[in-house]
């Protein structure tokens, strides 16, 4: 990996770097995909399964599109044992992890005779979308499922390609049961997308659609956003470990290239005060991409976006961690509680050499599914709250209405809004 100092220069052409691998750069493939859109929206599962025929090359229509109880139970006995005990055993850790984020309704009520309060309602149906293809990653289906599970939503509804035989992969399946999946659809891409959003003859219309897929999907997402609500629009994976003299370099390395491993525009950076750190960082990445099995993405990812900065001080090392605000932040120094209280942008923050990223991939708890491309300066990873909405509540007596009521009729007719002031006032004329 290549060693560069971290100064404003480098860090200006990081960032700039960076944001191209973002969906928002895809201008070109919008009309297309906005085509697909308006055509399902018109035609409904006609159009659905044109495209599915077209994309996909399998041969959907109506009578079996969704997937059936005998098809699951197809995957699981094609599902290896072992893998499905790990699956539960994991389930059972991100259930109790999105447990705690439950919130409930609450009502403030006062002497003076008002009650006030916020009612919590789960959205009533969902929709999930699993990519197919080469990305086919059982633990974002649970990670996808199961705040919405936790939530109360009544309805989750998965769509995700079919491949050319019609089928839908086992594991993605099994995972879907595991994680409480209400039906799958077998139908994906911008069309999937188009059917949550509108709703067809087959497939129903969702409150909500959540879930990674590519630029189509993702366009189709952002297009349909108002309609329905979308989660955030997620990027290729990015990985940014915070390091000292302390760190050990093989667990730096390793955890580095375990998000480059994703795809080739994962993005890994090492930032360190360290700099022999630095280069012993960049000697063990080149050995484990020689044992690696996806040694040729990882090699390809680190080329394009992979970078090992030497900072002069921590302060400077954290300040570049705020600006790129990385979906993933391992911090690996002394102090790393003390360093963790300094992060303002990070999707997850993991702490200390034994929290290597995988760690919440797979198994901790906290949700795989975080924002990318710096947005973590403003969005939070999936949690319970995005499959809850909430409702105020306002309730007066007469009492209590008539120490406000000339304020309200007053501030109305500042706004020249006489029927906003006469519904006060018709409660108190004599
Ligand atoms: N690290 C990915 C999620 C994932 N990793 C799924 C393995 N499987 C999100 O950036
Ligand atoms: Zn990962």
């Amino acid at each position: 990996m290549r060693i560069e100092i971290l100064d404003e220069n480098t860090k200006k052409h990081l960032l700039e770097d960076l944001l191209k691998r973002s969906p928002n750069s895809y201008g070109e493939y919008e009309a297309r995909v906005q085509e697909i859109l308006d055509t399902v929206r018109e035609k409904k599962d006609e159009a659905v399964f044109d495209y599915t025929k077209r994309f996909d090359k399998a041969q959907i229509d109506g009578t079996n599109v969704l997937v059936t109880e005998e098809e699951v139970q197809e995957a699981y006995a094609q599902m290896d044992e072992n893998l499905l005990r790990i699956v539960r055993r994991a389930l059972v850790n991100i259930e109790a992890y999105h447990q705690k984020q439950m919130q409930y309704s609450w009502f403030d009520s006062k002497p003076d005779g008002t009650m006030l309060g916020q009612k919590v309602t789960a959205l009533r149906r969902v929709g999930v979308y699993v990519p197919g293809g080469k990305a086919v990653y059982p633990s974002s289906v649970l990670m996808n499922v199961m705040p919405a599970k936790v939530a109360g939503v009544e309805e989750i509804i998965m769509v995700t390609p079919p491949g050319k035989d019609g089928k839908v992969n086992p594991t993605t399946l099994a995972a879907a049961k595991e994680a409480g999946v209400t039906a799958v659809y077998k139908v994906g891409g911008a069309q999937a997308v188009a059917a949550l959003a509108y709703g067809t003859e087959s497939i129903p219309k969702v409150d909500k659609i959540v879930g990674p897929g590519n630029i189509y999907v993702a366009l189709a997402k952002k297009a349909v956003y108002g309609h329905v609500s979308i989660d955030s629009i997620a990027g290729p994976s990015e990985i940014l470990v915070l390091a000292d003299e302390t760190a050990n370099p093989r667990y730096v390395a390793a955890d580095l290239l375990s998000q480059a491993e994703h795809d080739e525009l994962a993005s890994a950076i090492l930032v360190t005060t360290s700099r022999e750190l630095a280069e012993q960082v960049s000697r063990e990445t080149d050995r484990f991409i020689q044992e690696l099995s996806r040694g040729e993405i990882i090699q390809k990812s680190l080329d394009n976006y992979g970078h090992i900065l030497v900072a002069d001080t921590m302060e400077d090392a954290i300040d570049a961690a705020n600006e790129i605000a990385s979906e993933h932040l391992e911090i690996m120094t002394a102090d790393p509680y003390q360093v963790m209280t300094k992060i303002r942008n990070a999707g997850a923050i993991f702490i200390g050499e034994y929290s290597s990223e995988p760690l919440g991939d797979y198994f901790a708890g906290p949700n795989h599914i975080l924002p990318t491309n710096g947005t973590a300066k403003f969005f939070s990873p999936l949690s319970v709250d995005d499959f809850l909405k909430k409702s105020s509540i306002i309730a007066y007596s007469r009492e209590a209405l008539e120490q406000v009521h000339e304020d309200i009729e007053q501030f109305a007719e500042a706004e020249q809004l006489t029927a906003h002031a006469n519904s006060v006032r018709v409660r108190f004329e004599e």
